[in-house]
């Protein structure tokens, strides 16, 4: 596609929210939540001037602060004169329904700041399409000149964990005091953390839940990066400078030791994968009910006309079609 097909008003758009207007920014996003056709266009405008923004992820349970804690650090960061971008994807979960309306207005104490844009997203139940539109609307955010974008995921289900992936420092949020069973935090999950904050340092606990996590890194296997540990009373904006100086050392980290570059293209790699498996099984199912689709190539397989291959590589062609 050539800039020069783009309707004048999308590249219009494109242009005021590179310039880090924030209604354009407001209206790139919706567009890309739609996932409409100028979406596509939109991002090919956008693409370029991408791959400059600090992604950092903020995962954990819910209520465990993660909205308090994103906050904070937006006021860190704006007094460090960084601008900051954040998505925050809202669990449709009902048990934590009160605690989305929670963070909208928490995270209305920045509004005014023309250096932060906000935005929540619903997980509205996407197959598998969060975490496509989460980076999305992340890159969005990067070209239009967002210096550090955070993205906050409830660390519950595959989806989030896969959104925490794309990030390039993720942050998990612990908390003390949960009891044992909760404390039986799933492997899988702490692999994905750069840094571990125990947040809600000012309850009890503090000291059991950080020998617990010490001896949880010590099983894993030994790597370059040693994920440091971090108590943060975040109601109170405590602990947050440090932990903007960790999450800029794992940054410093990442770029000396060519991590970065492994994870952009790691990251890359199974976006355009998953991309492609998503564009066709819309296309197969598009067509599903339609002369030689997918019921028909069913029927042929029932009566032993084709073989599973050859249905296979019939539905690939006329997904390219
Ligand atoms: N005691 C204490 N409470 C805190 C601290 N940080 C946050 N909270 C409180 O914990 C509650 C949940 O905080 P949120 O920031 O909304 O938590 P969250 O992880 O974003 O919640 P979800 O988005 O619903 O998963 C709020 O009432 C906060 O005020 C802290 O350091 N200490
Ligand atoms: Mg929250």
């Amino acid at each position: 596609m050539t800039t020069s097909q783009v309707d004048p008003a999308l590249l219009e758009l494109a242009r005021r929210g590179l310039a880090g207007e924030r209604r354009a920014i407001a209206r790139l996003i919706t567009f890309v939540e739609n996932r409409s056709p100028t979406a596509a266009a939109l991002m090919h405008e956008l693409t370029p001037h991408t791959g400059r923004a600090h992604v950092i992820g903020i995962t954990g349970a819910p209520g465990s602060g993660k909205s308090t804690l994103t906050n904070e650090l937006i006021k860190e960061y704006r007094r460090q004169g960084k601008t900051v971008g954040v998505v925050a994807v809202d669990p449709t979960s009902t048990l934590t329904g009160g605690a989305v309306l929670g963070d909208r207005i928490r995270m209305l104490e920045n509004y005014q700041d023309a250096g932060v844009f906000i935005r929540s997203m619903a997980t509205r139940g996407q197959l598998g399409g969060l975490s496509a539109m989460t980076n999305d609307v992340v890159r969005v955010l990067d070209a239009c000149g967002k210096e550090i974008v955070i993205v906050e995921t409830v660390g519950v289900g595959q989806d989030e964990v896969d959104v925490a992936r794309a990030a390039h420092t993720t942050i998990l949020v612990e908390v003390p005091g949960m009891g044992d069973d909760i404390q039986a935090i799933k492997a899988g999950v702490l692999e994905i953390a750069d840094i571990l904050v125990i947040n809600k340092a000012d309850r009890e606990g503090v000291e059991k839940l950080d020998l617990y996590l010490k001896a949880m890194l010590n099983l894993a296997p030994k790597k370059p990066w040693r994920v440091p540990i971090l108590k943060t009373v975040a109601a109170r904006g405590e602990g947050t400078v440090e932990l903007t100086k960790k999450i800029e050392a794992h940054l410093a980290f990442l770029k000396s030791s060519g991590e970065y570059e492994k994870r952009e293209r790691a990251r890359l790699r199974d976006e355009l994968l998953s991309r492609v498996r998503e564009e066709i099984s819309r296309r197969v199912f598009r067509r599903e009910t339609q002369a030689g689709g997918l019921a028909e190539l069913v029927t042929q397989l029932e009566n032993r006309q084709l073989d599973l291959n050859e249905a296979a590589m019939q539905l690939l062609r006329q997904s390219l079609g």
